[in-house]
């Protein structure tokens, strides 16, 4: 029994020391003390001086003075000056973000001179596709942290308080100041007073953090909820229904940030349920807001059964509506033109209203990306979109600068990322997956970092140092742990990327999920049931003569929606990048590339490269096991594992299915497909 006991309490002590991956990149503790002069108090400099004093890694007994600054023309919003020895910023918020920018120094040895630091945009938002009932639409890691099921769903516990500010506690430090706390495939109950009450709850947690809180709202709740005959946005009611509607929720949160709107896209309600515009049912919500500081984020995800190139949709129909939109009102454009594929070319949206606030919308949950398996760092994605260069305002106008409020006076600038937290004790089911939330927040903050320098910070700041190592970067420890793990590991980030777009959907080919979980390979589905542009042919559009979707001046005409030279780059098969080349061109297998193999050989040999990319991955990883501590090192082996094995699949399904098309071998130097294509085709899930 005692033996028992002593093994009982021997696990408990384990458990509770073993690394979880629940502090995220939260690794260091103060080698020191420091001294804080600081003259004002408030919630979120008390918050500073905590975090100031809990993970100092400087010279013991150094001074740190936070000055709050009236006057420095160069300080922006909550931007701030930090200088060796001082915190200067126009805003308790700034201080807090100036804190957090030395402290990431200490830990990764980077240096601090006096430099002024800015938020590319002003708000940086986390969008959450929390359902009420705590399911998430596209979550990998577990439940909501926000909602639950169940009869006592809406009581807030001390464990909820706790949880929502650790998160909050993260984002404040990579800058991230707004959360959208539901599914933009809204319920109307958001909006009822038992929700709404704990929507406070939670803005109450995270406003000393500096994260403002915001709802997707339901475009018929008037009819829903509010007993109404309509929710047409321009019946005098309705207009009513939501102006109480907001004077209620400023009551319970007067610092709400306002409405992301989901509306008449994908069987959503919408303005278009009333013959009403787009900019009928975004201005009603923005007039509404307005009084009190809120904005309306107001997607531009729409696509109808039309027929028409799926690609085009969103732009046909904003685009006559740019200059109709309220100035509290932004459009919120997803980065490609259909729908978080692994690669697509940006938005031709972007740039393109040039008299409409616009914000971009990047998925930080892998959705098509391998989900919390798949080792895939998405900051190389966002960085290649953000570098983009749309042409509108000639060389140079890239989508980063065309949101950014750089090139047109945007009242508001914004960006989101749908977010990838979820109950998991990690918070994100795979320790990499918090990589790409801390560099959605630091490109939001700052969207000129390259993602090198971001996978840099991450695996410092995640992985810390061992507990031999001191903080002098110049020690024989550190240049081992430098070369031997660091560089491989960064090396391994910084591929990753591509070699998903590699193993999955290579040259420009997009959209060949199975439907059941966006996860495998489905290029074969298309069920006689389902619309068209929900199948994987109509994007491949394989057959015998070749492969691709035809956008060019002949085909869809997509092209015409970029801006010249562009256009023409795009529109030439011979000029346009072979990274987009399916994408816009339907090419014959015998198509010869620039690297002179035929279309066909070159396709098969990025499937096989995708795989042994993965392949490497598992070696650089296992090489990394001295660095690590064995929990993470593990969770981390194992998941390689599967997404080795599902590259596998990825590449076997792809190459067998469109074989049968091209009708050509599968180049020798290859290794051969290890699965049948018939069980590939009837395997209803891969993960
Ligand atoms: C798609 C998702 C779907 C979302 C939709 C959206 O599969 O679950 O509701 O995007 O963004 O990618 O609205």
């Amino acid at each position: 029994m005692k033996v028992l006991i002593s093994i009982c309490i021997l696990l408990t002590v384990l458990t509770l020391h073993a690394e979880n991956g629940h502090k995220l990149w939260f690794r260091a503790k103060s080698t020191g003390s420091v001294k804080i002069i600081c003259s004002k108090s408030s919630a979120t400099l008390d918050i500073a001086k905590r975090e100031l004093k809990q993970t100092w890694q400087g010279k013991s007994g150094a001074t740190i003075t936070l000055l709050m600054v009236k006057s420095d023309p160069l300080i922006k919003g909550d931007g701030f000056r930090l200088s060796p020895g001082k915190i200067q910023a126009k805003t308790d918020l700034g201080i807090l973000y100036g804190v957090f920018e030395l402290l990431r120094r200490q830990q990764t040895g980077e240096q601090v001179i006096e430099e002024v630091f800015n938020p590319s945009y002003e708000r940086r938002l986390l969008d959450h596709w929390d359902n009420l009932d705590g399911t998430i639409e596209r979550g990998y890691a577990g439940h909501s942290i926000f909602w639950r099921k169940g009869k006592d769903s809406l009581v807030v516990t001390e464990n909820d308080k706790k949880l929502w500010s650790q998160y909050a506690l993260a984002n404040a430090s990579i800058g991230i100041n707004g959360a959208v706390l539901d599914n933009v495939n809204a319920s109307p109950l958001i909006l009822t007073k038992a929700y709404l009450v704990r929507v406070q709850a939670i803005a109450k947690v995270l406003r000393p953090y500096g994260m403002k809180t915001y709802l997707s709202i339901n475009f018929a709740s008037p009819s829903v909820i509010g007993g109404l005959k309509t929710s047409d946005p321009l019946n005098p009611e309705v207009i009513k229904w939501w102006r109480e509607k907001v004077i209620e929720i400023y009551k319970l949160i007067p610092d709400f940030g306002g409405f992301l709107v989901k509306a008449s896209s994908e069987g959503q309600p919408g303005p278009q349920d009333y013959g009403r515009t787009h900019a009928d049912g975004a201005n009603m919500l923005a007039d509404a807001l307005k009084p009190f500081g809120g904005i309306v984020m107001w997607r531009a995800f729409v696509y109808s059964a039309s027929g028409d190139d799926r690609a085009k949709q969103a732009y046909s129909e904003f685009m006559p509506l740019d200059g109709k939109f309220r100035d509290n009102l932004i459009i919120q454009v997803k980065n490609g033109p259909v729908d978080f594929q692994p690669r697509e070319p940006f938005s031709p949206l972007f740039g393109a209203m040039k008299k409409t606030s616009l914000m971009p919308e990047l998925q930080i949950t892998q959705e098509y990306l391998g989900q919390s398996i798949h080792l895939v760092f998405l900051a190389t994605m966002w960085e290649e979109f953000l570098k983009s260069d749309t042409y509108q305002e000639g060389v140079g106008s890239t989508v980063a600068r065309c949101t950014d409020g750089s090139i047109y006076p945007q009242k508001h600038t914004a960006i989101a990322g749908v977010s990838n937290i979820g109950l998991d004790t990690n918070w994100c089911g795979h320790t990499f997956a918090q990589a790409n939330w801390y560099a959605f927040g630091r490109l939001a903050w700052d969207n000129t970092l390259s993602s090198s320098q971001i996978a840099d910070e991450w695996i410092k700041l995640t992985f810390g140092q061992t507990s031999k190592d001191t903080n002098d970067f110049t020690t024989p420890i550190y240049a081992d742990r430098n070369e031997n793990f660091l560089r491989p590991v960064r090396q391994m980030m910084l591929e990753s990327r591509e070699a998903a777009v590699n193993y999955m959907m290579p040259l420009g080919l997009h959209c060949l999920f199975s439907p059941y979980d966006h996860y495998g390979p489905g290029p074969w589905w298309a069920p006689k049931y389902v619309r068209k542009d929900w199948t994987a042919p109509y994007y491949h559009q394989a057959d015998t003569n070749g492969i691709g979707f035809d956008r060019t001046q002949t085909g869809s005409n997509a092209v015409s929606q970029y801006h010249e030279p562009l256009r023409s780059i795009i529109n030439n098969v011979k000029t346009c990048p072979e990274i987009y080349l399916l994408w816009f061109h339907h090419l014959p297998w015998d198509y010869k590339m620039k690297s002179g193999l035929t279309l066909w050989d070159e396709m098969c040999y990025h499937y096989e490269e995708g795989l042994q990319e993965v392949r490497r991955f598992q070696k650089i990883w296992d090489k990394a096991k001295p660095y690590v501590d064995a929990e993470r090192f593990s969770l981390i082996q194992n998941k390689l594992r599967k997404q080795c094995e599902n590259a596998q699949v990825w590449k076997d399904a792809c190459l067998l299915y469109f074989q049968q098309f091209s009708r050509l071998p599968i180049p020798y130097n290859i290794e051969r497909p290890v699965h049948n294509l018939d069980d590939l085709e009837s395997a209803r899930s891969f993960y």
